[in-house]
């Protein structure tokens, strides 16, 4: 029999053990590899001792190279811990960043001696022509597979894009693959199994802020409902799923399109989340709504951003004030709660912008109680050849609170410090002033206390009453100021944050 080569795949740690989900980038491109290498998969965030286990697997010999995925911010730090050791083991070892981080900074993944090259964009043809290149030798050129950026002579050399694919919509996930597959079914408001699934691929819409947009370039697809009922039953037979939820980037994309996929969901009636805009919820027939309830949607993320019609435009998300108030009002009607993410503090006016955005959802808040509300700062990523956003170049420059230009990171470790990661988490931007900044601390924590998230299922039902008490006399008479009474509080009832933790 022959062996083939070993490749091991690394989901460096971004949460904790508890809220970990099946890694599915790495379990995609291990799909893509079957047959013609051999892949195992690390998973940090369930192995809290990753970096020995990889070390010790590249020690054992014959690792063809080690690929890594990648989301800036925390996983940043694990992957850089990661990719280090095994450097210093075994420097012969091509090491090999693929994910969100390498995607949106391509130039400062490869900024790093521990980083060999960088997959851009959907990974698995990349990935497996990389490796055939370099198990043909490490003379085969590599200058001809889209996707990859790699370095010559200390140069990074960025090919032209990878075409997208759909090919990973046939293959089925290798779940076996995993270490106790059952470990990555989490209890949470949707269901006591509750998955973590990706039917679609991409999104049509090119909001200029979105590393979604970087990737897929305004390209989507959908699977079949066949493919999809497959999966989901085999999901629900094997390991008794009983929740799911889609991390797919838009789940309600065409209704024509999507009709079939809703048909599957309302036969099987699993409680369900996804990704959505409001403009797919609003335009939705009463048929679909009709089979949406029947699905059991639980809750749909939409990107709200924000209340100015102004900043939408700029943005180019191609959604208004008004449908989010409509989608909202779509949402309650149908028995469906809307998650809206915001984004205040956009460079233009972060003060005005970030009052304007309390009050709208202070307005929506008295529309719908039960909406969720997420609130990010602005903070739109430099992108390859465009150093300092699309959406910022069309306003003016983006300076910092001192009115200087505010210069981004080079280098994979200048990300990895703690400002950057703050600014990737959507936390905390250079033109936020220390004011501001608190400032939206105090809204989100009133607010979170006054409307203690559905999602978060540790909190006992007693706690969440006493945290909406304390919390009301400072919503109703907007005194965010300070309330050290909450935080507290909060701590003691060990409220979460699905900002962090997901559901
Ligand atoms: C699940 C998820 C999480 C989970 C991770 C759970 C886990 N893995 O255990 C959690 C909730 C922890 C998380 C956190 C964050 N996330 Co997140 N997350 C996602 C989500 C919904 C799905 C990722 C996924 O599994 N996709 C499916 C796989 C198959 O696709 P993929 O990862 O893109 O992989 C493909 C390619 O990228 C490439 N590839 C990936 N890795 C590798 C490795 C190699 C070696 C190669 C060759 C190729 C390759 O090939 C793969 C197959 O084609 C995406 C949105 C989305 N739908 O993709 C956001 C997303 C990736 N997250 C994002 C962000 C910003 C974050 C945060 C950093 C900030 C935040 N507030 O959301 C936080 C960090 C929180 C913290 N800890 O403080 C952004 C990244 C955007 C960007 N600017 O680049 C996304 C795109 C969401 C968005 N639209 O903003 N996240
Ligand atoms: S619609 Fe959503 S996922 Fe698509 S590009 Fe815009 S923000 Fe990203």
């Amino acid at each position: 029999m022959i062996s083939l080569p070993r490749v091991l795949l690394i989901n460096p740690t971004i949460t904790s053990h508890r809220h970990a989900r099946f890694p599915l980038a790495i379990l995609s491109l291990s799909a893509a590899l079957e047959g013609k290498y051999a892949p195992t998969i690390i998973d940090g965030n369930v192995d809290r001792d990753f970096v020995s286990t990889a070390v010790r697997q590249v020690g054992e010999g014959s690792v063809a190279a080690v690929g890594v995925t990648v989301m800036g911010g925390p996983q940043l730090l694990s992957a850089i811990a990661v990719s280090k050791a095994i450097r210093e083991r075994l420097p012969s070892v091509p090491i090999v960043w693929g994910g969100a981080f390498p995607t949106v900074c391509p130039e400062a993944a490869l900024n790093a001696p521990y980083v060999d090259y960088g997959v851009r964009g959907q990974g698995e043809d990349t990935f497996l022509e990389l490796l055939n290149a370099l198990e043909a030798g490490w003379d085969e050129p590599v200058d001809s597979i889209p996707g990859l950026s790699w370095r010559l002579n200390g140069q990074a050399m960025h090919n032209k894009d990878r075409k997208f694919s759909t090919a990973s919509l046939a293959r089925m996930l290798p779940y076996d693959r995993l270490d106790n597959p059952r470990q990555y079914l989490t209890n949470t408001y949707l269901g006591s199994r509750t998955m973590g699934y990706q039917a679609a691929l991409g999104c049509r819409f090119r909001c200029t802020f979105c590393g979604v947009a970087t990737m897929f370039r305004g390209k989507m697809a959908l699977p079949t409902a066949a493919r999809l009922e497959q999966d989901l039953r085999f999901m629900k037979d094997r390991f008794g799923v009983n929740g799911i939820q889609f991390y797919d980037h838009n789940f309600f994309d065409r209704e024509v399109d999507m009709v079939p996929l809703l048909e599957v969901l309302a036969k099987l009636q699993l409680p369900w989340w996804c990704f959505a805009r409001s403009d797919a919820l609003v335009n939705l027939s009463e048929a679909s709504w009709a089979l949406v309830k029947k699905s059991r949607l639980r809750m749909a993320y939409i990107g709200a951003e924000s209340p100015s019609d102004w900043l939408l435009h700029d943005i180019r998300k191609g959604t208004s004030r008004d449908q989010t108030l409509e989608a909202v009002e779509k949402c309650r009607s149908h028995g469906v709660i809307p998650e809206l993410s915001f984004m205040v503090a956009p460079p233009q006016d972060p003060e005005g912008e970030t009052e304007k955005t309390f009050d709208f959802i202070r307005l929506i808040k008295r529309m719908h109680p039960a909406t969720e509300v997420m609130i990010y700062v602005y903070t739109p990523l430099p992108r390859r050849g465009e150093p300092n956003g699309a959406s910022a170049r069309m306003t003016s420059e983006l300076r910092d609170c001192a009115d200087r230009p505010v210069v981004f990171p080079r280098t994979a470790d200048e990300w990895a410090e703690p400002q950057w990661v703050d600014y990737w988490c959507h936390q905390d931007a250079p033109w936020v002033s220390a004011r501001l900044r608190q400032r939206i601390v105090d809204f989100t924590t009133v607010l979170g206390c006054r409307y203690p998230t559905v999602m978060d299922v540790r909190a006992s039902a007693w706690g969440k009453s006493a945290l909406r008490a304390l919390a009301s006399w400072r919503y109703r008479f907007q005194r965010y100021d300070h309330p050290w009474e909450l935080r507290v509080s909060r701590k003691l009832i060990r409220h979460w944050d699905p900002r962090v933790m997901s559901l």
